[in-house]
């Protein structure tokens, strides 16, 4: 909300009485009697009318003017601002954290009055204050801090003098304070020796909010805290809650998200931390809100922290789950280092590091030596965005300033010498960095590992190998390549396997140049190979990966093997892939039967490194809930009664017997976890039939089917995925798309919104080198080789979906296992469908 300066408004009044002026003077003027004896000619009529309309125009605007510079003088506004006031003259006890008590209400009164002596003090405060109250007491460094909340009725444009004011009290006066004298003296009996004050947050003031409630909480034992509902319902519409947390004397509060999942627009929900117990926004920690996958921990400086939540009241989600504990506050940090190398990070460094902290490093380091640092992580809080230069929370390296978020990078110092300060002030804190420092003689900077030309140091056998380790790719540039290398025009070498499969890997697009291209009278297959154009729809799969017979007009009859399609009839063809293509390839037509499936039919518009999906995108993903616990496992909808996971899913560990119906519930059509739609349908288990060869050491197997108790009826959001024949054949470097509601990376979050990501097949030679061995013919590769994009926990059974050239989708595989998750060289592995394809028929005739 803006108001007008003072000085429009003077500037505004009088223009107006000017105008008042020139407005009598012209009517005046149109009245003079010796005009009045004159008939009016036609022209003098218009021009008298024209100059009433203009003066009646002229009163109207000047009515218009004073009401709004006077009447609403008189539409006063509420304006609430949040305090805290450390007083040293007062012990904490118990009895200050119980409203109802003597002691409370007695200082509270204290509190109360020294206030209003304060505000009597300044003109603005005094004439607009209405009145205060007291919110809690915590204990303070020295004595107790007192929070307190209060409020002012005033004129709109008077807002910004009044926050003026309300700043000016917060500043102590520092001579006063220097010399050990009291703030604010002698107006009353407290000794107030620091005073924060702010406006409250104007999206916590909304008169509509349906939930109100604020909880106290102890946090010297370890506990939960959850949004309300989480995680079986959604948070309500319209709620303001708050949690007061408090630690032990000499104690910080240690609060630790676990999962959080709010709308994406922090103007309607969020949650907002502070290390205080009422919202004073000089002491705001952080504001979230949106799907955030990785933990977060948050620490107080002191030993309280308030935790608020608000939400607006349409589109509800799931929430969070946070736990709460104490740690003690004596933070050690900094000191004199001199060994030749050695890490430094921020306090508790990954969490957040605590507001009010400093701590300096100085490290020395042998004559004849030079100092690197180099950032592995760094993430200051930057509230505005860089615009403040580094004044709030930086890394100051000798008399370098580092603030907000940087990618590695590396300072050296020519010196033996080199000082670290980390300084975090009252408000907003982040994960902080991790550094290591590192002495070199200046011929050597990277002693025994590769220079790179931003002075980072890495591993020596990181240098040429295809990935890039130095953040500015120098590790890569001019390289000779190895064999199993590809030379990149760029002068990178990257691994052959990853030429021609789709994706720019050098970064100059040169691996994927001159993919293939076969002489005249030649066709190019799938896999590169060149074949004579008369060996294509033969019958004979000459390029060995069937694509010489893929797209062929003419249907072959072949000798049946496990290249050819099964018609009903038992007659085999040879064209790949013919299923639900759009065209009958078998005499009996039985290649076109069962093809409901694969569409998304009625669309309306633990992935790692994926985004979220749209409504309706994949209609044939399952949420598998564990009831009590949600989502553990995805599955796929092959029609309205039989769903598709993975065997290990299924089996029983120590604690629970995964292998009950009873304990599961499927959910279909869900898109948001905890967020169900008209379209999505829950349903029990009537029968879970794992594959009975299923190998909990290799994975081999690992598929299992489930029946519903009561069939769904499919809806746009609830549709089944094509189940391929034994024939089908799915190609290496082939795109496929992994959807999953897992984690989002290896040990994260499991995703609120359901999570889609493209990788590729890999071919199974590859794959079992990459994967020493271990993967079998019934099992399928897809990944991104240089890592970053994969299957992970929580995405286990549910399907990989490739499109096939009819558009139409097919489950090739079922999420199965990994070495990880979105490592480089550690594609995901998926249970091959159309290996179990016979097995799943037997089960549910589909
Ligand atoms: C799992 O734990 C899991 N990267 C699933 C898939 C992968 C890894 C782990 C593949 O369910």
């Amino acid at each position: 909300m803006s108001s007008p300066s003072s000085g429009t408004e003077i500037r505004f009044s009088k223009e107006q009485g000017e105008g008042g002026d020139v407005a009598v003077r012209m009517l005046s003027a149109s009245g003079s009697g010796k005009k009045r004896r004159r008939r009016p000619s036609k022209k003098t009529l218009w021009k008298g009318l024209g100059l009433l309309g203009g003066a009646a125009a002229l009163a109207l605007l000047t009515g218009l003017l004073v009401w709004h510079f006077h009447l609403r003088e008189d539409q006063k506004v509420q304006k609430t601002y949040m305090g805290a006031m450390g007083i040293s003259d007062q012990q904490f006890a118990e009895a200050y954290e119980d409203p109802s008590s003597e002691e409370y209400q007695r200082l509270a009164g204290l509190v109360n009055s020294q206030l209003k002596v304060m505000y009597s003090k300044n003109s603005v405060l005094s004439k607009y204050f209405q009145e205060s109250t007291v919110q809690a007491f915590s204990e303070g460094e020295d004595g107790i801090v007192a929070y307190y909340q209060s409020e002012f009725s005033l004129p709109e444009p008077r807002l910004s003098s009044l926050d003026q004011a309300m700043e000016s009290l917060g500043e102590p006066d520092k001579q006063q304070v220097r010399q050990g004298r009291l703030l604010l003296r002698p107006t009353n009996t407290l000794n107030v020796h620091r005073m924060v004050t702010g406006a409250l947050d104007p999206r916590m003031t909304k008169p509509k909010f349906i939930n109100q409630r604020s909880t106290s909480l102890h946090v010297q034992k370890k506990g939960d805290l959850r949004s309300p509902g989480f995680p079986d319902s959604l948070y309500k519409p319209s709620t303001f809650l708050q949690w007061k947390l408090r630690a032990q004397p000499h104690h910080r509060v240690l609060l630790e998200f676990h999962s959080f999942a709010m709308e994406e627009d922090c103007q309607k929900d969020f949650i907002k931390l502070y290390d205080s117990l009422v919202p004073i926004e000089h002491l705001v920690l952080a504001e979230k809100c949106g799907n955030v996958h990785q933990p977060m921990v948050f620490l107080s400086s002191g030993n309280v922290m308030l935790l608020t939540m608000v939400t607006s009241k349409e589109n509800n989600f799931r929430g969070f789950r946070a736990t709460y504990s104490q740690i003690p506050l004596n933070t050690t940090c900094g000191g004199q280092l001199t060994g030749l190398s050695g890490v430094i990070t921020s306090p508790f460094f990954p969490a957040f590091y605590p507001p009010k902290t400093t701590c300096v490093w100085n490290i020395q380091v042998p004559e004849g030596h030079f100092i690197k640092l180099q950032f592995t992580d760094f993430s200051l809080a930057d509230p505005a965005g860089g615009k403040a230069g580094c004044t709030k929370d930086y890394v100051e390296v000798n008399d370098q300033r580092l603030c907000g978020k940087k990618g590695s990078s590396a300072i050296t110092v020519e010196s033996t010498k080199m000082a670290v300060r980390f300084q975090s002030d009252s408000s907003n804190v982040d994960s902080g960095f991790s550094a290591q420092y590192e002495a070199f003689v200046p011929a050597n900077p990277c002693p025994g590992r590769f220079h790179c030309d931003n002075h980072q140091c890495v591993n020596h056998t990181l240098h040429c190998d295809g990935w890039e380790d130095c953040a500015d790719h120098s590790d890569e540039n001019n390289c000779t390549c190895q064999e199993g290398q590809f030379l990149c025009a760029n002068g990178r070498c990257k691994p052959s396997f990853w030429r021609c499969d789709g994706v720019d890997d050098c970064g100059d697009g040169s691996d994927e140049e001159h993919c293939g291209q076969c002489s005249a009278g030649q066709f190019r297959c799938h896999n590169d190979r060149c074949i004579p154009d008369n060996q294509t729809c033969d019958g004979i799969d000459d390029c060995s990966d069937g694509s010489d017979e893929a797209q062929c007009k003419k249907v072959v009859e072949a000798k049946c093997s496990a290249q050819t399609f099964r018609c009903s009839s038992g007659v085999c063809i040879s064209k790949v892939n013919p299923e639900c293509d759009g065209e009958a390839d078998c005499q009996d037509a039985s290649d076109e039967a069962n093809c409901e499936c694969g569409t998304r039919p009625f669309k309306s518009s633990a992935v790692v490194g994926g985004e979220s999906s749209q409504v309706g995108e994949w209609p044939w993903q399952v949420s598998l809930h564990v009831r009590g616990k949600g989502h553990v496992c995805g599955a796929s909808v092959l029609n309205g009664s039989w769903l598709l996971t993975a065997a290990h899913c299924v089996q029983d560990d120590d604690t629970t017997r995964f292998s009950r119906v009873d304990l599961w519930e499927a959910m279909l059509g869900l898109h948001i976890q905890g967020h169900d739609s008209e379209w999505t349908v829950r349903r029990y288990l009537q029968r879970i039939i794992p594959h009975p060869s299923f190998n909990p050491k290799t994975y081999a197997n690992d598929l299992a089917l489930m029946e519903l108790q009561e069939p769904v009826t499919l809806n746009q959001n609830i549709w089944p995925i094509c189940l391929p024949s034994p024939a089908h054949q799915f190609h290496a470097g082939e795109s496929a798309w992994i959807t999953g509601w897992g984690t989002t990376r290896e040990g994260g979050f499991k995703a609120a919104i359901l999570q889609k990501a493209e990788v590729r097949v890999v071919n199974q030679t590859v794959c079992n080198t990459l994967l020493q061995g271990q993967i079998t013919d019934g099992m399928l590769c897809a990944g991104i080789l240089k890592g970053g994009v994969d299957a992970c926990q929580g995405d286990s059974g549910g399907p990989l979906s490739i499109t096939a050239a009819s558009g139409r989708v097919f489950q090739a595989g079922v999420v199965s296992w990994g070495d990880g998750c979105a490592r480089k060289n550690r594609p995901g592995v998926y249970s091959r469908v159309t290996h179990h394809r016979a097995w799943i028929k037997e089960h549910t005739g589909l």
